[in-house]
């Protein structure tokens, strides 16, 4: 990994780099864990920007930016990005866009957690939310429409009449079940246009394992801020159930492995409510089991929107990859939908 190291060098770093090892499971951006000279525990994280999909890399960095230094102004620990050695947040090689930031120490991650660590994150992100709802610099939309679920549904209609690669016919029966229930599915943008629902800034992929946990369960820092921006609350409340609650992998191939578990949905429920106390509107509260349910129906969207596509937004490890994927969303989505009531 001789290439990656050069590229480490490029930034502030104190010492000098040993190694460069792949860490963690991103469909988007290619991470790795940096280790320096006599240190056994690694230094850094340097990350690949994927530029297809966040196109506007001052903006992105820019946001983070924001986000970071308000949440470290009012105490809190937050990831710290270093800066290249020409003074900026990121590297461009000619070809390729990176970034480093500081290794989180001591820091857990988890795929699944415990009814009790549910009750605490719901609790330690709904404060992130409040901590963040009185900064007053505007963020960029940094992906447009990024949870807009009736513009995933266009995507995903646009994708069956390209039909590109052939797929359609064999996934008839979930784009029938998906349209089956639209209009429930789409009413979070209609409370908008009805200027009854807001949009505050959310981090907008509130998957587990975005999360870095301490040795007791406190949430330590909150990671992956690249989709930080302006989103109903639906959005971080809705994707952190969808990777809790779930029994099973999100790409699990078997599907009796997957059930929507209870105990975390209301353990979570009742955190983020205390969390958000004073500052969630009536109606945003309200609609908080709807959300548990959008968020498998969105992503089930997504991943069948680029597997017919063939495959051009997730990074996938086999052909299929995103057609279990979307079978397992599925079969989350059923499993919540039989237990909650929107
Ligand atoms: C992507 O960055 P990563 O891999 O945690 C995606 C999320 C999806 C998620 C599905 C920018 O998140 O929206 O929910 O995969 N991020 C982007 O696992 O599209
Ligand atoms: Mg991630």
């Amino acid at each position: 990994m001789e290439n990656l190291k050069d590229i480490v060098s490029k930034f502030e770093i104190e010492g000098k780099v040993a190694d460069v090892k792949p860490m963690g499971e991103g469909l988007i951006n290619d991470t790795y864990k940096v280790f320096t000279e006599g240190c056994e525990k690694p230094k850094y994280v340097l990350q690949r920007i994927n530029n297809a999909i966040f196109q506007d890399v001052d903006m992105l960095m820019d946001n983070i930016n924001k986000v970071t230094e308000h949440l470290r102004k009012k105490g809190r620990y937050s990831l710290q990005f270093l800066k290249t050695n020409d003074g900026k947040s990121y590297y461009f090689d000619g070809e390729k866009y990176w970034r480093l930031m500081d290794f989180v120490p001591d820091s857990i991650t988890y795929q699944a957690v415990t009814p009790e660590y549910s009750y605490i994150a719901g609790k330690s992100f709904g404060e992130f939310e409040s901590l963040l709802d009185d900064l007053k610099e505007p963020l960029g939309e940094i992906i447009p429409d990024f949870h807009n679920i009736e513009f995933r549904l266009k995507q995903l209609r646009d994708a069956i009449a390209e039909d590109r690669v052939g797929r359609v016919k064999e996934v008839q029966y979930y784009l029938d079940e998906i349209f089956k229930r639209e209009e429930i599915m789409t009413l979070g943008e209609r409370l908008f246009r009805e200027g009854k629902l807001p949009k505050r800034i959310c981090h907008c992929d509130t998957k587990v394992n975005n999360m870095l946990f301490d040795k007791d369960g406190n949430v330590l820092c909150i990671i992956d801020l690249d989709t930080v921006m302006p989103s109903f609350v639906f959005s971080d409340y809705g994707d952190f159930l969808r990777t809790a609650a779930n029994t099973g992998a999100e790409d699990d191939p078997n599907l009796d492995n997957i059930d929507f578990n209870m105990e975390i949905y209301n353990a979570f429920t009742k955190g983020y409510l205390e969390g958000t106390k004073g500052f969630l509107f009536p109606i945003e509260k309200e609609n908080l089991p709807y959300a548990a349910l959008l968020f498998p129906y969105m992503q089930t969207v997504r991943f069948l929107a680029d597997y017919i596509n063939g495959d051009t937004y997730y990074k996938i490890k086999y052909p299929e990859h995103n057609l279990v994927r979307t079978k397992a969303q599925w079969r989350l989505f059923e499993r919540a939908e039989e237990k909650i009531i929107p």
